[in-house]
């Protein structure tokens, strides 16, 4: 009989080490089996309370990456001088000393000339850690400028959450213990935050629950529901308002929650004005002004046309939804939020969860999970006086602006408008930035109109890309850092929540760096703050040395892999040294946490908020005063009125509509005579982010995405559109938008909406390596969507919109 002895080929070669994947917002937590330094298979963490052992199909793809043979394996130089995107940078490989002497002169030569603004760090995806690149290092130089990915990612979403129940943020959803699921926009099997547990949980989930999903494509999600609502993109306003209106009439609002008429009597009649006396709230604000001014005559025939789901359809889900109540959910993704009136389809959406008491509540959309980081030391007294002056300068992406109120958080300018950064650099406004440090990311080809980023970066002087591959980013760069990658080759640690936990999973150098890499948001800033030390600027390494200290020993770091360790020590230290003990699992120390990987937190406080909301009024408030406030402060800024404001910003709600959930029309681009069909981008099963098109799996499994075929990039038709147009499968075809235009292969699919044509975003990369383009440097495989889609913005929230704004035109080719 077989056995396996220690001498039999059978016998375990290597062993599982815990690590952390960041293929998606999920951030679950895995391991690794590494065989002599080597990562060979990947699985989920049974440790985790979040995601356990599961995994999704994109996951695995990380082994891809981690030793693709096109990775960066040394710093390099250009030597082209000329930039823009058909010239051949050149790169010849440098030793790592005269790549970060090289940026340690530049960013002296900033601090000469007193123009140390013109320093930009740009973030794409990030660890924890980033608070010493991105925050410290920046400040530290004298730099406002710290720009992240934020708003090309998800910023419209928490728009609806935070202007009605305080929280600028994801929520979790409880999907074990609900009845009924109502996704706007949100394709859990596929993507969102949650992908791992949903895929292990799901069939359980439909044999408890119902599922809707709102989406003008047949998603994964769509295609396993018990209702499909295929709505005209941008009218999910007009369904979300039109359901409140139902629930209202119908009188299923969950009055526990919500509260209920003095006498009991359902005055929520059709068309008829309530009075505010008549109705005593409970843990809601604004209710019966919502309903005088919004939602008396929304009916699901009103809404029929606007967003062209039956009106029986919306009627019913909205019946069986509340039914359910408060043991269900309203998921909002980014599709209905990320357009140009998306801030209130993201209202109108998540207040469906305040109407029927889910929001907190068993079975409903959560908040995240308490956790417990401990930041790093303040730098103010690390700055000088070059600095001082440099950080109050504006910053480069022009938030806070009348144009871009951008009200993160309820500040004007509180959030990011990362897209707008283009714009900032190409105009010089509000100053030129001279000197540009970037990791882990590609905006060239995740930002809409990214053509607009290759002329703004042809434009930097001087730009360094730390980045694992040479990306279409990377092509107008002066200085190339290799870059370890996430999940495998560099410590770090990220919070997530599902389900009703949360965890911090640690990322861990549990393999040998094949080359020279080295990790983006420690290791160098610390070689950076070296050379800049020894050119005659201290401040940033005495910050290093002096506030992060290793929390066991209290030794500060003597180099750059010390400091990468001590980072991390001390901003998990809540959660594995004993004597800091805050909550949820207990472990012994460092080494007891390294080993495990994940940290859970305790189980959920369901309905503590209830009353506590970090609203203006504490309450869930319908009528945001929340909203109220932050517009009239980014009014009185401007010296304008709020309805100036809502006018410039290009929304249609005046007076104090402005501060309630409500539908607006979509704003779309292009003539509806020249360009007959709306576009419907979605993220790939498969999309690691923008980051795993050079991975052969990628390419091989395509058709795990609903529609779509192997090695291909489709563009799906409904089939009666299809065919009017003489399109068959296979078709070369032209996609053509007021902006843009790309190449790709037709497909005829019953998924489609009439009037959409539905594309993943994930393929059309001209630079990023031997299998994502057709010849690199030179021509994409596949098409971009970005390449398509104008560069405009929920001004409201901030964020890029990728939904529901680009109209297309098809040729044949
Ligand atoms: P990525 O496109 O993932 O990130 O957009 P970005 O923040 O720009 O590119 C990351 C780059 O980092 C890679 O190109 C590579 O150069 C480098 N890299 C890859 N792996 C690693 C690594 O492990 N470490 C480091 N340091 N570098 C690495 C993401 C953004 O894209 C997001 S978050 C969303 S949600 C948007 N999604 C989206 C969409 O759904 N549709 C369309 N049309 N566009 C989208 N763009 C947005
Ligand atoms: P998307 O997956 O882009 O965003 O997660 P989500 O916010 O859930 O889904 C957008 C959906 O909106 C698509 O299914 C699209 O078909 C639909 N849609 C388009 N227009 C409309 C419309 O007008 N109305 C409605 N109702 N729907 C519309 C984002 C999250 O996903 C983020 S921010 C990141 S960074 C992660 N990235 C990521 C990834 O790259 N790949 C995978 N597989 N999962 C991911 N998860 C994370
Ligand atoms: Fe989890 Fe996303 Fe990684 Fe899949 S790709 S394992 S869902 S983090």
């Amino acid at each position: 009989a077989l056995s396996a002895t220690a001498a039999s080929p059978l016998a375990p070669q290597g062993e599982w080490r815990p690590a952390t994947c960041q293929g998606c917002t999920s951030w679950c937590s895995k391991e690794v089996y590494v065989v002599n330094g080597r990562g060979v298979k990947i699985r989920g963490n049974a440790r985790s309370k979040v995601n356990g052992s599961a995994s999704c199909p994109k996951a695995h793809l990380a082994l891809q990456q981690v030793y693709d043979p096109d990775r960066i394996k040394t710093p390099m130089k250009r030597t082209n001088p000329n930039k823009g995107r058909n010239e051949d940078p050149k790169f010849v490989p440098i030793t790592w000393d005269e790549a970060i002497e090289t940026i340690a002169d530049k960013l002296m030569e900033l601090r000469a000339a007193n123009e140390t603004h013109k320093y930009m760090l740009i973030r794409g995806r990030y660890t924890n850690l980033n608070a010493v690149l991105y925050d410290r290092m920046t400040k530290i130089l004298g730099s406002p400028n710290n720009i992240s990915h934020s708003s090309i990612c998800a910023e419209a979403e928490k728009f609806g959450p935070y202007y009605t129940e305080g929280i600028w943020g994801y929520r979790q959803y409880d999907i074990l213990n609900t009845r009924y699921i109502l996704c706007w926009g949100a394709d859990p099997l596929s993507s969102n935050r949650a992908v791992s547990a949903s895929l292990r949980d799901w069939g359980d989930v439909l044999d408890r629950a119902k599922v809707a999903v709102v989406e003008p494509r047949l998603s994964a999600t769509a295609a396993k529901a018990d209702e499909w609502l295929p709505v005209i993109p941008g009218g999910d306003g007009a369904a979300a308002v039109a359901m409140a209106h139902v629930i209202l009439t119908e009188g299923l609002w969950f009055r526990e929650f919500v509260g209920d008429f003095t006498d009991g009597e359902n005055r929520f009649k059709l068309g008829q004005w309530v009075d505010p006396e008549s109705f005593e709230e409970k843990y809601t604000h604004g209710l019966v002004t919502w309903w005088n001014m919004e939602l008396k005559d929304k009916t699901p025939e009103w809404a029929e046309p606007l967003c062209g789901i039956p009106a029986e359809q919306i009627r019913r889900v909205a019946v069986e939804f509340a039914s359910a109540a408060p043991h269900v959910m309203s998921w909002v993704g980014g599709g209905p939020c990320m357009q140009v009136r998306g801030a209130y389809a993201s209202m109108a959406c998540h207040a469906l969860n305040g109407l029927v008491g889910a929001c907190d509540n068993v079975g409903g959309a959560l908040a995240y999970s308490k956790s417990f980081n401990q930041g790093i030391p303040d730098p103010k007294e690390y700055y000088d006086d070059a600095a001082k002056v440099g950080l109050k300068n504006e910053k480069i992406d022009q938030r806070g602006r009348l144009e871009l109120p951008s009200l993160n958080g309820g500040k004007s300018g509180g959030g990011v408008v990362t897209n707008n950064t283009a714009d900032g650099i190409l105009n010089s406004d509000p100053y030129d930035i001279k000197v540009c440090i970037a990791y882990w990311n590609n905006f060239p080809f995740s930002s809409p109109q990214g053509e607009r980023w290759e002329r703004a970066l042809t434009k930097i002087p001087f730009l360094a890309h730390i980045t694992t591959n040479a990306s279409e980013f990377s092509w107008f760069a002066d200085i190339l850092l290799p870059d370890t990658h996430s999940m495998m080759e560099r410590w770090g640690f990220v919070n997530v929540s599902a389900g009703g936990w949360g965890h911090c999973t640690l990322m861990q150098p549990i393999v040998d760096r094949v080359w020279d890499y080295k990790a983006d948001e420690t290791e160098i800033p610390w070689l950076i703050a070296e050379k800049l030390a020894a050119k005659g600027f201290d401040y940033l390494q005495r910050y290093f040395i002096e506030q992060i200290k290793d929390p066991e020993t209290g030794k500060s770091p003597t180099n750059e892999q010390e400091f990468s360790l001590y980072c991390t020590k001390l901003m998990t230290q809540n959660y594995w040294d004993p004597a800091k003990y805050k909550g949820g699992d207990r472990f012994n120390g460092w080494e007891d946490f390294c080993k495990a990987g994940v940290w859970n937190s305790d189980p959920y406080k369901f309905r503590a908020r209830w009353g506590k909301m970090k609203t203006k009024t504490g309450m869930f408030e319908f009528y945001s005063e929340t909203l109220k406030e932050a517009l009239a402060s980014h009014a009185e800024k401007h010296g304008v009125s709020i309805d100036r404001v809502l006018e410039v910003c290009k929304y249609q709600a005046r007076g104090d509509m402005a501060f309630l959930p409500h539908y607006e029309e979509p704003y779309v681009l292009g003539d509806p005579n020249e360009y007959p069909f709306v576009l419907v981008d979605y993220k790939s099963r498969l999309n690691r982010e923008g980051r795993s098109a050079n991975c052969s799996w990628y390419h091989e499994l395509k058709d795990l995405d609903p529609g779509d075929e192997q090695y291909q990039d489709v563009a799906k038709f409904n089939p009666a559109e299809g065919r009017r147009l003489g399109l068959k499968d296979g078709d070369r075809i032209r996609l053509t938008s007021p902006v843009g235009s790309i190449e790709c292969t037709a497909k005829l699919w019953e998924g489609v909406r009439p009037g959409t044509i539905s594309k993943c975003y994930g393929l059309g990369h001209w630079a990023y390596g031997r299998l994502a383009s057709k010849v690199f440097g030179k021509t994409p495989l596949g098409g971009n969507n970005n390449d398509l889609i104008p560069a405009d913005y929920d001004r409201l929230s901030g964020a890029s919109v990728f939904y529901g704004l680009a109209r297309l035109k098809v040729e044949k080719i």
